[in-house]
């Protein structure tokens, strides 16, 4: 039975700082199609938390319906996971959230389950700046009920069959911008360099941090016509800068010309450094971000990077003002205050 992964692990596997081995990250042997982009953000999941030391048990990774939403059987095999109903992943992670906010909530979802049948809750978890990484990965189709176009393909990409999308794609990154979202980022599940330390800056921001990571569905969305197969992803790219992440500890040694980077530290006092701008560009601007995001939908190209990062934003428990303590910590009397209290609400009413 080739898809059950050996136990056995070299004695010598390099460890992180909590003595957890690459593949402590990793979970059972994917059943997706061989190509799948969902496999290399699965991967690239995998890097991110392994070189950032973050101890599996403190994860909880949820997700929707479709076959991006199958992948957290395929990492962290350690963490919590809740794989909830089609488009509802959000509203899951919000009660979570809420109940516990001492864990790393990490959203998986596709397109379908996102820009479709997901759409309202998807929003509401951003107006709300949940604290959670949210990544969509995004094929055009919804390639689990074999291969239909969805919300966001591109107006006339071309489908497997030869019949053109007449509508127009939704852009969840602008969207995301658009209703006020703390950390937007564009990704392309064939570029690691780029998708590792976006991972890693969303996994220390503090509030809602989405990454839109093109992924083709090599099955039923990577012909000649479409806008997200490999070929026209890697023809179109345009990165706004080359990213690194440097963890709080570590000191920052490499300096770069100002004017053509940005370091912008995170909630965690780790640190994002953005190296050869685009032009005219500064990640910490909204409007400049909404404006190129246009400029580039004109052009033709698939911006990718961090396009906006708001590094004071307030997650939904300082909006709130909500207690530091998990729910399942209260006592009775943290939640039912008495009469006493009753009443003085009471009397500030009459
Ligand atoms: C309530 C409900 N409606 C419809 C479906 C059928 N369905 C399953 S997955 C899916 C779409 C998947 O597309 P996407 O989220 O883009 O994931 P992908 O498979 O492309 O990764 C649909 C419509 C369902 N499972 N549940
Ligand atoms: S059908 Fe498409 S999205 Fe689903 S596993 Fe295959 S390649 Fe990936
Ligand atoms: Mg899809």
């Amino acid at each position: 039975m080739t898809y059950i992964k050996p136990k056995f692990r070299h004695p010598d596997l390099p460890k992180n700082a909590v003595g957890f081995t690459k593949t402590d990250y990793e979970g059972v042997i994917s059943t997706l199609c061989a190509g799948c982009g969902h496999d290399s953000i699965s991967g690239s999941i995998v890097q991110a938390c392994y070189e950032m030391s973050i101890e599996p048990h403190r994860v909880a990774k949820l997700s929707g319906i479709g076959c991006s939403s199958k992948t957290p059987n395929y990492f962290l095999n350690n963490s919590h996971g809740f794989n909830s109903v089609h488009g509802r992943m959000p509203s899951v992670a919000t009660g979570a959230n809420m109940a516990n906010r001492d864990l790393i909530y990490l959203g998986v979802s596709g397109d379908g389950d996102t820009a479709s049948i997901g759409m309202g809750q998807f929003v509401h978890a951003i107006r709300r700046n949940l604290n959670m990484l949210y990544i969509v990965m995004n094929n055009g189709c919804y390639g689990l009920t074999k291969g239909q176009d969805s919300a966001t393909a591109d107006a006339g990409s071309v489908s497997k069959s030869g019949s053109v999308n007449p509508f127009e794609g939704i852009d969840l990154v602008g969207m995301a911008l658009e209703l006020g979202a703390t950390f937007v980022a564009r990704s392309f599940s064939g570029d690691k360099t780029q998708l590792v330390p976006l991972i890693k800056a969303a996994l220390s921001h503090n509030g809602f941090a989405l990454i839109d990571v093109l992924s083709p569905c090599v099955t039923f969305n990577n012909n000649v016509g479409s806008t997200k197969s490999y070929d026209y992803v890697r023809d179109h790219i345009e990165a706004l800068a080359e990213i690194g992440y440097v963890p709080e500890k570590e000191e920052i040694t490499v300096s770069y010309d100002s004017g053509s980077s940005v370091d912008v530290e995170l909630h965690d006092g780790s640190s994002v450094q953005l190296h050869k701008l685009a032009e005219g560009w500064d990640p910490r601007d909204r409007q400049a971000a909404m404006s190129r995001l246009q400029q580039a939908k004109a052009e033709g190209e698939i911006l990718t990077g961090l396009v906006y990062v708001d590094p004071d934003s307030k997650d939904l428990h300082e909006i709130i003002k909500s207690d530091k303590r998990p729910l399942n910590s209260l006592k009775e009397e943290d939640l039912c205050p008495g009469a006493g209290v009753l009443a003085m609400i009471n009397d500030e009413f009459r």
